[in-house]
This record gives C-alpha cells, sequence and structure tokens, in this order.
C-alpha cells in the first residue's frame, strides 16, 4: 500500500501562479486615498519545512509573543534566520520541476495593526493589501480569512480585503516558503533570499476609484506634437493644466509639447480624477518604433549605454529603501550611463519612477529565468510545457501592468536565459497585444523569433564588428534586426578591458544599437570577519564563488575603476585632437541634446603643472555634429617642458543629478612630447667592504643586488613577470579561448627562480646578468641589470631576452622591490585611478598624489589592482623614479604573493619586508608592461594587442632620492 500525504501546502508546489489575488493594475499612489504602509516590526517564526507548523497562527487572538520579531521587508536569512545561498545558475535543490526539497525554509509573519483614526468608514468603499515583492511563495490570511496564495517573487500581488478590516486589532498573517514551482522560474545568477522583501501596503480604495489605466502619450517629431489618450477602467477626466488639456478617459487630445527622452526626460504634471479619488501622473511623451531596422524613439535612432542592474544593498539584499535607489541613478547618471536593464526581474516600481524623472531608457526584464535547466539540455524547460504557461501569462502581464505607465520604459524583455519554448511566444504575443507601443526583447532565442531586436551576451569584438557590417548569419528576420548586447564587459574584479574598443564600434555601425555591461553592483554581502562575503561564506554545498561580484560598483556602492573607465568610453561629448594642433574636435554624441547645458573650458599644463586655464566657446552642435574649436595660444612665457592641453566640459549650471561643475566629458591634447632623462655616465663604480658603491647606489658586491639609493634602504630588487590573477585572466571554466590566469601558473610563472651569471663592475657600469625561469621547464628570460650614475641619479638599464618556447604571454613585465617604509605618493602620469592597457581611457595626464593604501583597489576578492599608467616619475618613500620610457606603476603593502593568497579583504595585512627588519614594508612593483585585462571571467579576453607578448625588451629607471612627500 503506498500514500501520498496531502498537505495544506499543496499550492507550493503548484504549476499555477496561484490563487485569490486580484488581476494585475498599475502601480500609482492616490493623490487623496489614504494608504497605511505595514513595513516594520513584525513577529516571526521560522521553520524547517513548509508544513512544520499548523496555520492556527493566522486566527485572531493568536498569542506571538514568544516569537521573534523582524523588520519587514526584509530577508530573513540576512536578519538571523539561516543563510543565503548563492548559485549562479545551478538549482541549488534536485531538478525535478515542479517537485521542491522538504526541506523547504518557511517563515511565518504576524502583524496586528490598527487602522489610523482618520481611516475611511469601512463602510464607504474598500480596501486593497498590496504585497510589491515575496520571495518566493506565499500564503495569506487577514483577520483568519484565508486570501489566497501567490508566487512571482519581483512582482506585486493585491488582495481585496475591505470587508474584513476592523477599526483595531487586524490579524496579518503571511506564511512564505523559500522553495516553490515558482522558484524554477527564478534562476537569476544571485543569492536566493526567501521573504517579504518589499512593502506591504493596505491602500483604501474609495467608491469610485480609480482601477486601472494605461497612459497613451506618444510624440510627433514632424509635427512637435504629443498625443494623449489615457484609457481607464473608471471612467474620468484627465486635466493636464500646463498644456491645457482637458478630456474625458477615453478620449484623446493633441497639443504642442516637449518630448520625453533620457536626454531630456520632460514630464507634465497631469491628473486623473475618477468619481472617487484622483490620481498624479506623470507623462512623458514619447515614441518607440523600429524603423528601417533600428531602434528609433521619436524618429531618432538611439545608442544605449547602458548597464544591469540588480536590486543589491549589502546589508539588505533586495530590499531596496528608495534612498538607495535614488543613489544608483543618480550614480549613473553621473556616470553618463543612459540605459538600464532591469535584469533579471522588474525593480521596486519606485526606481522606474526615478528613471522618468532623471532620464533613463530602461528594459524592463519579466521575472524568468530557468537557466538550470541547461544542464539537463533544456529537458522538461518550463518555458517549453504548457502546463506552465498560465503562470508565464501571469508573470508577464503583472509586469506590464504595473510599469506601463512610465515613459521611461521603452523596452519589455521576456526574462533572462530561458532557453527557448512556446510559453515565451505566448508572453510576447500577450504583450505585443495589450502594448504595441513599446518593443520586445529576449536574448536566449537565436531565431528572434519573438522580438523586436537581436540581442545577444558577451560577443567578442570581431563578431560584433560582423554584425555591425550586417555579415553575421542568422534567418532573414533576424538580418533585418538592430542589435544590442544585453550584456557584455563582464565587470567581475579588475576590469572589464576592451570597453574603449567596443565603443568605437557602437559609434561605428548603425545597426549596433549600445550595450550594457554586465552589471552595475556586487552582490557582496557585508561581513564582519571577511568585509564582504561572497558564494560559500555561508557553508552553502554548492556554489559559485565570487561570480557574483562583478558590478561597477564594490557593494558598499564606491564606484570601482571599471565605472570611472566607462563613464569616460561613452561621454556625451567627443573632445580629441593630435598633438601639435591648434584645434580641437568636439562632438556632440548625444542623440536628441544639444551642448547648451554644458560648459566649455581649457587648461593649459606643462609637466602636469597647470599654467593658464580659461572658457573655451564651443559653437552650438547638434547631435551627431562635430566641429574643429580653435585652442588659444599657448600662455606666454609658459615654462618648457612637456605641455599639454586639457578640454573638459562641465555641466553649465545644477542639475536635479549633479551640481554645476560637473565633468561629463574631457580631452586631452599634447603640445609637445616628452623629454626621457639622460644620465651621463660619470661616477666610477668603487668596492668597500662587501659593498659596490655607483653614485648613489650601494650595492651588494657577491649578488650585485641594491640594498640602498642614498640614504634609503632598497631590498629584494628584481625582474618580476608574476602578478596575482584577476577573475578576468582565470576565466570562466566554460571558456573555449586561453585561460591565461591558469596557464601562467601551470608555467611556474608565480615561483620564477632567480639564476646569478655574473657581477661584472667596468669603468662606469655595474652589470648584472641572471637568468629568470620557473622549475621544470626550459624556458626562461635571461636578465641583465646594468647600473649608471652621474654621481646624483643612478640609471638602471634592464634588458630581457627570452630563451625557450614560449606560448603565453606575460603577466607583467618590470622590476619589483622593497622600501622600509612609505606612505605618500606623488607621480607625473596617468591618473588619478587605476589603468592597464585596455581599461585606461578614463586616465588622464597630469600630476597626481595619492597615499599607498588609496593606490589600492579594494577587490572583495583581492587580486592585481592599482597600478598607474604611463608614469613618467613617481616619488616615494624618499625614493624618486623616472623612467624611460613611461611605466606602471603600483605600491602595495603585502607582497604580490600575499594578494595572490588572499581569498577576501580582510586577508590583506601589512607585513614585513623579508630581512628588513622593519615592521612595515611597502612593495613597489615598476612595470614595463602589463598584460591586458579583458573580461574572460564571462566574456572574451584581452584583444591580441593588449596582450603581453614575450620578446626581447629593454627599459630604465633613473632613481634618486627626495624629499618625503609624507601622507600624500
Ligand atoms: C549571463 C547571465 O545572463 C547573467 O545573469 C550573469 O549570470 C552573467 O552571465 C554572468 O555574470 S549568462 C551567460 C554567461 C551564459
Amino acid at each position: 500500500m503506498s500514500f501520498r500525504t496531502h498537505t495544506v501546502t499543496e499550492y507550493v508546489e503548484d504549476v499555477s501562479p496561484g490563487s485569490g489575488a486580484l488581476p494585475p493594475r498599475a502601480w500609482y499612489a492616490s493623490s487623496d486615498a489614504p494608504s497605511l504602509s505595514l513595513n516594520g516590526i513584525w513577529r516571526f517564526r521560522p521553520s524547517p519545512t513548509a508544513d512544520a507548523e499548523d496555520d492556527s497562527f493566522a486566527a485572531q487572538g493568536y498569542d506571538a509573543a514568544d516569537w521573534a520579531q523582524l523588520p519587514v521587508p526584509g530577508h530573513w536569512v540576512l536578519q538571523g534566520h539561516g543563510s543565503p545561498i548563492y548559485t549562479n545558475h545551478l538549482y541549488p535543490f534536485p531538478v525535478d520541476p515542479p517537485r521542491v526539497p522538504t526541506e523547504n525554509p518557511t517563515g511565518d509573519h504576524l502583524r496586528v495593526f490598527d487602522l489610523p483614526e482618520d481611516w475611511p468608514d469601512l463602510a464607504e468603499g474598500g480596501a486593497v493589501l498590496r504585497f510589491d515583492g515575496v520571495e518566493s511563495c506565499a500564503r495569506v490570511w487577514l483577520n483568519g480569512a484565508d486570501l489566497g496564495t501567490f508566487k512571482g517573487s519581483r512582482l506585486p500581488h493585491e488582495f481585496a480585503v475591505g470587508p474584513l478590516l476592523k477599526p483595531a486589532g487586524n490579524v496579518l498573517a503571511v506564511r512564505v516558503h523559500q522553495w516553490s514551482a515558482g522558484s524554477y522560474l527564478e534562476d537569476q545568477d544571485q543569492w536566493w533570499l526567501p521573504g517579504i522583501f518589499r512593502d506591504v501596503t493596505l491602500l483604501h480604495r474609495p467608491a469610485g476609484a480609480a482601477l486601472d489605466f494605461f497612459v497613451h502619450a506618444s510624440y510627433d517629431h514632424r509635427a512637435g506634437t504629443g498625443t494623449l489618450r489615457v484609457d481607464s477602467d473608471v471612467d474620468g477626466r484627465i486635466t493636464v493644466s500646463e498644456l491645457g488639456i482637458d478630456i474625458a478617459t477615453g478620449e484623446s487630445a493633441t497639443v504642442p509639447v516637449e518630448p520625453w527622452s533620457a536626454e531630456t526626460p520632460r514630464l507634465y504634471e497631469g491628473t486623473l480624477a475618477t468619481a472617487g479619488e484622483r490620481v498624479p501622473l506623470r507623462i512623458g511623451f514619447r515614441t518607440v518604433e523600429l524603423s528601417d531596422g533600428l531602434i528609433e524613439v521619436n524618429g531618432t535612432p538611439v545608442l544605449f549605454k547602458g548597464v544591469n542592474r540588480h536590486e543589491w544593498h549589502p546589508e539588505k539584499g533586495r530590499a531596496l529603501d528608495l534612498a538607495t535607489m535614488r543613489e544608483d541613478v543618480l550614480l549613473m547618471k553621473r556616470h553618463n550611463i543612459n540605459a538600464v536593464r532591469t535584469s533579471h526581474y522588474p525593480p521596486h516600481p519606485a526606481f522606474l519612477d526615478l528613471c522618468d524623472e532623471y532620464g533613463l531608457w530602461v528594459i524592463d526584464e519579466c521575472d524568468l529565468e530557468t537557466h538550470g535547466f541547461t544542464e539537463q539540455g533544456w529537458r522538461d524547460n518550463p518555458v517549453d510545457d504548457d502546463r506552465w504557461t498560465p503562470a508565464l501569462l501571469d508573470r508577464a502581464s503583472r509586469m506590464v501592468e504595473r510599469d506601463k505607465n512610465h515613459p521611461s520604459v521603452v523596452v519589455w524583455s521576456l526574462g533572462n536565459e530561458a532557453g527557448t519554448g512556446r510559453g515565451l511566444t505566448a508572453m510576447a504575443e500577450w504583450i505585443k497585444g495589450r502594448d504595441s507601443s513599446r518593443l520586445l526583447h529576449y536574448e536566449g532565442d537565436p531565431t528572434c523569433r519573438d522580438t523586436d531586436m537581436y540581442s545577444r551576451m558577451y560577443a567578442d569584438h570581431a563578431e560584433v564588428e560582423r554584425i555591425g557590417r550586417a555579415l553575421d548569419g542568422g534567418g532573414l528576420k533576424r538580418r533585418r534586426l538592430p542589435f544590442i548586447l544585453c550584456e557584455y564587459a563582464h565587470a567581475m574584479g579588475n576590469g572589464p578591458g576592451g570597453l574603449a574598443d567596443y565603443q568605437r564600434l557602437f559609434e561605428t555601425y548603425d545597426r549596433l544599437q549600445g550595450a550594457f555591461v554586465w552589471e552595475w553592483i556586487d552582490h557582496g554581502i557585508a561581513h564582519p570577519e571577511l568585509g564582504f562575503a561572497y558564494g560559500g561564506d555561508f557553508g552553502e554545498e554548492l556554489h559559485d564563488g565570487n561570480f557574483v561580484c562583478d558590478g561597477l560598483l564594490f557593494p558598499d556602492r564606491r564606484p570601482s575603476p571599471g565605472l570611472v573607465e566607462y563613464k569616460k568610453v561613452i561621454e556625451p561629448v567627443g573632445i580629441a585632437g593630435d598633438c601639435g594642433e591648434s584645434t580641437v574636435r568636439i562632438t556632440n554624441k548625444q542623440d536628441f541634446a544639444g551642448l547648451s547645458a554644458l560648459a566649455f573650458s581649457w587648461a593649459y599644463e606643462v609637466d602636469g603643472e597647470p599654467v593658464d586655464s580659461g572658457d573655451l566657446p564651443v559653437p552650438a552642435l547638434a547631435p551627431g555634429e562635430s566641429a574643429e574649436v580653435k585652442l588659444p595660444a599657448p600662455p606666454a612665457g609658459a615654462p618648457t617642458g612637456e605641455a599639454r592641453w586639457t578640454v573638459r566640459a562641465a555641466l553649465a549650471a545644477d542639475t536635479p543629478w549633479a551640481p554645476g561643475d560637473h565633468v561629463v566629458a574631457w580631452g586631452q591634447v599634447p603640445v609637445s612630447r616628452r623629454r626621457v632623462p639622460s644620465v651621463a655616465a660619470t661616477a666610477r663604480p668603487v668596492p668597500g667592504d662587501g659593498v659596490i658603491s655607483l653614485g648613489p647606489g650601494t650595492f651588494d658586491a657577491r649578488t650585485g643586488a641594491l640594498t640602498a639609493v642614498g640614504d634609503v634602504p632598497v631590498s629584494a630588487l628584481r625582474l618580476d613577470v608574476w602578478r596575482a590573477t584577476t577573475d578576468n585572466d582565470d576565466g570562466a571554466p566554460w571558456q573555449p579561448d586561453q585561460r591565461y590566469g591558469l596557464l601562467w601558473r601551470k608555467l611556474g610563472l608565480h615561483r620564477m627562480r632567480h639564476r646569478l651569471d655574473a657581477v661584472e663592475t667596468g669603468e662606469h657600469t655595474l652589470t648584472v646578468r641572471t637568468r629568470v625561469a620557473p622549475a621544470a621547464r626550459g624556458l626562461g628570460l635571461l636578465t641583465e641589470y646594468r647600473w649608471l650614475s652621474d654621481g646624483d641619479r643612478l640609471r638602471l638599464t634592464v634588458s630581457t631576452v627570452p630563451e625557450g618556447d614560449w606560448t603565453v604571454p606575460l603577466p607583467r613585465l618590470g622590476i619589483r622591490f622593497a622600501l622600509s617604509a612609505a606612505d605618500g605618493v606623488r607621480w607625473f602620469g596617468g591618473g588619478p585611478g587605476e589603468a592597464y592597457p585596455d581599461t585606461k581611457a578614463a586616465s588622464a595626464i597630469g600630476r597626481w598624489r595619492s597615499t599607498v593604501d588609496e593606490l589600492q583597489t579594494p577587490y572583495v576578492r583581492p587580486q592585481e589592482n592599482g597600478a598607474r599608467g604611463d608614469v613618467r616619475w613617481a616619488e616615494l618613500g624618499g625614493l624618486r623614479v623616472e623612467g624611460d620610457p613611461a611605466f606602471w606603476l603600483t605600491a602595495r603593502r603585502w607582497t604580490t604573493e600575499q594578494l595572490d593568497a588572499a581569498t577576501h579583504r580582510s586577508d590583506l595585512v601589512p607585513g614585513p619586508a623579508s630581512g628588513s627588519g622593519s615592521a612595515a614594508a611597502v612593495w613597489v612593483n615598476l612595470d614595463h608592461g602589463q598584460h591586458g585585462i579583458g573580461s574572460q571571467s564571462c566574456g572574451p579576453g584581452p584583444l591580441p594587442r593588449y596582450r603581453l607578448r614575450v620578446e626581447p625588451a629593454e627599459f630604465s629607471f633613473v632613481f634618486s632620492t627626495v624629499a618625503d612627500p609624507g601622507s600624500g
């Protein structure tokens, strides 16, 4: 005999979206109908399975005094109950849809509330209880009445509760299950975080209240007019006083308007007045079309300079407050970003209000991903199984109905990484039928059956260029579509590299309409011991490590160098010129706006020091236009040296997103080239007691090792080729290309041995010959250090000649040494931030100062970081170094080996240099070359021109002593 236990929790594993909820509708805040936020401290009882407890807690009078207290919104696993799990695409439970594990963490939530004194008479109208987001499945009771169940974590669900309400002592009970059939549809690459993580609100619905309405506000760019029509479930009037509009719902009015765009987010305040309430409208007039194979808004093709935004806060997970959402929008605007893909679910609705207001193009993506089915060749994929289609349609409609009145939303996306199937087509058809005014996106179907654009992820530069030239394959339908990269430039750890090279392609080929960096923010979790935690730090049996930290922002929203680079690469104004020219080429790279919001200025700098500056008059340029703008005559009496113009475009006045001097774009035009340092070989090597002196240099007579420059002790100076591999060096397991991080380590480049062949003194030189090579291999680098001096300065020339069969590039090529102390750092060269060969667009040539600590970029998983490029000279720890040619400068309080071994920031502790006997030491790398960064943690590696090829090389540094600049 066999039996199956039938429990009251069957809804958990039911493929249906739930039961009892109201049909979806637009999300809005009434002007006059009151609402009551039920956010706050709730009572909470966790249990290990869906049915461990009975549901008697939902009854009135239940005593929950011994339950825990829990802030709502939140995720209980970040609030002291259980722990989070991170997987990229693997389901953290057996794949047997729609079944979920018996171990199904379940949280009973209880909240007792009174209605405010001024709450309308309960007999008048009704009330709706709204949940804006609950992961992943909930059952709801009010005052003991079973309201229903729902799934669809990042979508709103409303229940009619009017007749159930009492003036006081209302008992709201919510049972939330971590796993449900819905989890199969929510396999996004992120932490699994159960809980009521968005607002819970009680909304009064007066008699005659508005229900659902759809604002249609189009723009005719030929006529310069906007047409407004608001379709409403409940009849009423629409007024827009600024436009003199006063029409009935369902009627349309056409009037001259200023259109809405991400660059010019013009909103008109309006009102929908029904018999029972007034609803504020924010209307943006714009028309989105596919025209001649291009995405056009208001008759103009647009270029997306986008990011993929997951909702993230290092303490609160996906429970974001308004201030955090605003911070995201402000940071995007200040970094020239004009588009957001809401990967991979509709965001908190307030975020879209901000996008309307500040101006961002939005691809609103449905809460759908079934990526884990790829592990079984997509067998049983819910999007190709009709039983799941109602759930898919429910998700599509909840997104579209909620967000349809946002001008910022220009594209609907079906979801992410869900393979292909009839369910997706059903969603697409439903969306098109409901809203023909927007375009449709889905990346997972290469035939583009249901979509208005060809979209890809992580395609390399060469393929993107082929697509730009329409030389890609694909069916006829796809060939005629515009192209976007919905994900590219994987911003994991140090990187992404190659952004400028992509942007050049996007700006060259019309068909390429832009791209969205993966991704906006690292999902690190604030952790008392580790700094920020990532996958595996909570003992997960299955996890994907720090693949969850791949954003342009650190978890605490500090911009990483990748964001600074992106800002430069996507500048709305191009500023460029060739060495020695008297003009600078200014290009308006915007799609809609002129340059009137910007003020241009010039600065004339010699050896990085500003000599003079002034305003630069720039003619009005329409989008796409450029002009050669005359620069002033170089200031009379300027010192000689390496001169350049720096031209900046700053906001002419305060905007809602940045103050009036915020620099949006800049460019440098060299005037004269740098003179490289020359040192006359006049000093002679002088042997002493176990030492050799040469000018200010002191060397160990036996080993030839430098021990001091003047009175500055220097130790362990030698050739260095190793860097603590970046996430992009290491690459991802599925990468078809060479993963150099692994190959380098296999070769042993992290454990090079230095064989001393000779220490030779000549009349004016000290020469040390070595061979640098890893154990077990026949290859190596013959390395010669040649020293000379003019008595004050000491010049080192390093030459390397590769021997043997090198099949990989080098991580870096330069020297490293230790100083017993250093704090402040000054340099003339690229700055102020980090740069590598394919991430140095944002590095401006100038005079910079910093400290050793501030030179570090705190990647969540420590790795190579902090190099400054094109350095002519640098001063630190009492030493001055000039490069011939310019070099890469890195200084840190730990060795590369320590950095390489660290897994979290907290592993990095300043340590003494071996044998230095001093408490703290600073390790300095002066590099002739660095290997590029690329994006291979998910995408392509560095372009061939950024690889550090193994070939004979020679480079010099001139050392002298200088007053220590102290602490910056
Ligand atoms: C792609 C996903 O769409 C995204 O969610 C994220 O996981 C990203 O990769 C990597 O961080 S999936 C693609 C690599 C197959």
